[in-house]
């Protein structure tokens, strides 16, 4: 049979040859930021990838093929897509049906990892419970993902326009593992701190893959989550953050914002509030993760050659 995917020649490479490969997302591209730092960002993480030892795999469907692996070309092009539909496990095989174009979010993300036999994602921050979802039960398809898909998410945690308590507690219902990383209180995206204390801690690539490979031992499937704080010289603290999410949150509650559009929304208006800083923090966590899940998906082959 056909693969549903196609994987470019570098990706490819590194797969066949059994060295270490780290998925990236699309949504943050076309719909978490803005022309031209999307590039840049992109191009950059992926750089710190290969510097790590690892091979960057950036996900998308274009024109109804899923991609595992883009050119600097396809790469340039993706970030200038205005039209990119924001795919996750409901739509994923409608895009691929349909011949649509459209980026993955960290749910679709982690199906095609899995699908292409890639171990380790990195993203920013995942989706989780939206404040008020008591009401408009807004909660991320990215929760159930990592409950039933065997990949590794490496987020600066949950973005924190969330409800953080409430996800981290459906993540705990789920079975999913969160390991805070180096610490012993969750992130909180732009900021360090959540109030929220680390289910688990970890200080090392070499355990969380030690971790891992028990989970595997144990039969036990489904993703885990990797919470790794930003540095604190590079944070934003809460009270600032906070302030500017209560406005965007308001504005898009005027708005009548919902659905899909939510969490883009809201990190347009906040990149607006903070005149470009919240978005410095969100490519500074972005580049963190993206060293750490190089750093794990290293240790990870380590121990399978052990
Ligand atoms: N991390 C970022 N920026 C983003 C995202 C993650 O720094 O825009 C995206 C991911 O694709 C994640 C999505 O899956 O936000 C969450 O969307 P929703 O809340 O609609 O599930
Ligand atoms: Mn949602």
């Amino acid at each position: 049979m056909r693969l549903p995917f196609t994987t470019s020649p570098a990706v490819e490479a590194a797969l066949s040859e059994g060295r270490p490969v780290v998925a990236l997302e699309s949504t943050i591209i076309t719909h978490g930021m803005p022309w031209p730092q999307n590039l840049e960002m992109a191009r950059g993480v992926e750089q710190l990838i290969r510097d790590a030892g690892a091979e960057p795999a950036t996900i998308v469907v274009i024109d109804g093929t899923l991609h595992i692996g883009l050119t600097d070309a396809e790469l340039e092009a993706l970030a200038q897509t205005r039209d990119a539909l924001k795919l996750s496990r409901a739509d994923l095989a409608y895009a691929v049906a349909a011949k649509r174009t459209g980026s993955t979010t960290v749910a679709a993300t982690m199906i095609a990892a899995a699908l292409a036999g890639i171990e380790v994602f990195a993203t920013g921050g995942v989706g989780g419970v939206h404040r008020g979802a008591e009401t408009s039960f807004d909660i991320s398809a990215d929760l159930e993902e990592l409950a039933r898909t065997p990949v590794i998410v490496v987020s600066a945690g949950a973005k924190a326009i969330l409800d953080l308590k409430k996800t981290f507690e459906v993540l705990e219902t789920k079975g999913v593992p969160v390991v805070g990383f180096g610490v012993d209180e969750l992130p909180a995206f732009w900021s360090r701190s959540s109030g929220i204390a680390s289910p688990i801690r970890l200080d090392s690539a070499a355990e969380i893959a030690a971790f891992q490979q028990a989970r595997e031992a144990l039969a036990i499937d489904g993703g885990m989550l990797i919470a790794n704080p930003l540095p604190s010289d590079l944070e934003i603290d809460t009270a600032t953050i906070g302030s500017w999410i209560d406005v965007a949150l308001a504005d898009s509650e005027r708005d009548g914002i919902s659905g899909k559009a939510a969490t883009p929304y809201l990190l347009k208006r906040i990149f607006e509030l903070s005149e470009g800083r919240s978005l410095a923090t969100n490519i500074n966590l972005v580049r963190s993760n993206a060293r750490l899940a190089a750093e794990i998906a290293v240790a990870l082959k380590a121990l399978d050659d052990a």
